[in-house]
């Protein structure tokens, strides 16, 4: 069995957003229609408190995108983002929810950043998706969605640990950074993962 993974596509991360990746929306015509192809479709969702500590914002002195230690840690700071209740935080309207079976939601605690829909930064907590999928006898795992090389690298990292075969769709994910992108790409192919087109799935 198959699943697609569609990493945090909410409005934060597309242009007008927040944190808006370059040509983030571009990804959503495709995401919608991978839908199509999997037996499974769940969804990853950034869901911080106002107070995060992954918010710039939350620090004395500090500037967006700078690099501090968080409780042991290398943490980028961000702008203000995914703020639980916010527009910010939904997904957007453009994106096809019907066949998305569930939402796995992360970055919930203050102290901790989440890239990965599988666990937190520290790799602490799980978020339970490596059971949910395994209880529904996923062997491979698709991830789409935003950003490359941030949370999708975190997630398809955490998903090959997890022992699924995984495959990021180039064109189905954005990145912040190209450079970022190139090297999450080496990494995840070192891994064990691979990457694709959706034209191959299609
Ligand atoms: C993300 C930075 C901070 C992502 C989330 O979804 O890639 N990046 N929070
Ligand atoms: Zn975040």
């Amino acid at each position: 069995m198959r699943a697609l993974l569609l990493v945090d596509i909410q409005n934060d991360f597309i242009p007008g957003g927040a944190l808006a990746v370059p040509g983030g929306d571009e990804i959503i015509p495709v995401a919608n229609e991978l839908q199509n192809y999997f037996d499974l479709v769940v969804a990853t969702q950034d869901w911080h408190p106002v107070n995060h500590k992954s918010f710039a914002s939350n620090h004395n002195g500090k500037e967006i995108f700078e690099v501090i230690d968080l409780n042991g840690m290398e943490q980028v700071l961000w702008p203000e983002h995914c703020v639980q209740g916010t527009e910010g935080a939904e997904f957007s309207k453009m994106l096809d929810m019907n066949k998305i079976e569930a939402i796995f939601r992360k970055g919930t605690e203050s102290e901790i950043d989440s890239y990965s829909g599988f666990y937190d930064n520290g790799h602490r907590k799980s978020t339970g998706l490596s059971n949910y999928l395994k209880g529904k006898n996923i062997k491979e795992l698709y991830v789409a969605g935003l950003a490359a090389d941030y949370c999708v690298y975190y997630t398809a990292k955490d998903a090959l640990a997890e022992g699924f075969a995984t495959f990021m769709i180039e064109d189905a994910v954005r990145a912040i950074s190209q450079e970022g992108f190139e090297k999450a790409k080496e990494d995840i192919l070192r891994k064990g993962g691979k990457t694709i087109k959706s034209f191959s799935i299609f």
